[in-house]
């Protein structure tokens, strides 16, 4: 089985921790891509942020279909950006890690708090446990004030104060769980899990076990509503490589009317 994670942001010092983090979960036998795309921003912590990094992270979907023959997809950002176009081009499951943590949380607690990066992506992660139906699950969302990239310097006090603010929401929030906000967490779950003696859930892990259970049971993809492959049409100026075929194998020849 092959499952391709791609972390959306283009900071590849995360994606090779990312990829380490899967395959020390996967199973034996499963084959763990992890990518960043070619286009896109160094982190992401804005919907302006998430919003660009979606059109590389469908790239690397596409790609992912069209030769790379991947089971299952992980997108390894913690807003989940374009989860839903993702499933629409792939035939395989796609999985979000804020759905895959959300979800396996609610399973082993009775409320979770999600510790995350900086207050402003606080909105999103509300609204993402909302969309998923995991509103009456999430006691609280909370923010460490560290940019994403500050988890990638050796010398930041990064680890120290997401297990501070990882106490205080055990504290404060009446919450027996929880969740890490951003895939640049990964790495740190197993101390913030020793530290705290609570199940702390880290979405990368969450997903690839996800994306090989469904892929195992070959539960693929539901292509016959609303996220069927979409419709040909162009695509213009700087998006016409995004132009999707006619689903007969041929290239599309619509043309833009000026
Ligand atoms: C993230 C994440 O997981 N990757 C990234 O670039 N930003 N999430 C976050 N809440 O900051």
């Amino acid at each position: 089985m092959r499952i391709k994670i791609i972390n959306p942001n283009t900071t590849w010092s995360m994606t090779d921790k990312i990829g380490q983090c899967a395959r020390s979960v996967a199973s034996a036998g499963t084959e763990i891509i992890a990518v960043s795309p070619a286009m896109g921003p160094a982190s992401i912590e804005s919907h302006y942020d998430e919003a660009l990094a979606v059109p590389g992270l469908l790239q690397e979907i596409a790609k992912g279909e069209r030769e790379e023959g991947c089971d299952a997809y992980v997108i390894a950002c913690f807003g989940d950006p374009g989860l839903k176009a993702a499933r629409e081009l792939a035939r395989g499951p796609v999985v979000g890690i804020a759905e895959a943590a959300m979800h396996l949380a609610s399973m082993i607690g009775s409320r979770f708090s999600v510790v995350t990066t900086l207050s402003r992506t606080i909105g999103q992660a509300w609204h993402l446990a909302e969309a998923y139906g995991m509103q009456r699950f999430c006691a609280n969302v909370r923010a460490c004030e560290l940019p994403v990239l500050e988890l990638e310097e050796p010398g930041s006090k990064a680890r120290e104060r997401i297990v501070d603010e990882c106490r205080r929401a055990l504290d404060e929030d009446g919450s027996d769980v929880i969740v890490l906000g951003c895939a640049g967490m990964a790495d740190l779950c197993a101390h913030i899990t020793q530290q705290l003696s609570v199940p702390v859930v880290d979405g990368v892990a969450a997903a690839t076990r996800l994306a090989e259970t469904l892929a195992a049971l070959r539960l693929n993809t539901s292509k016959r509503g609303e996220l069927a492959t979409p419709l040909p049409k162009a695509y213009t100026g700087a998006l016409s490589g995004f132009t999707l075929g006619d689903n007969s194998g041929h290239a599309s020849h619509q043309e833009t009317r000026r």
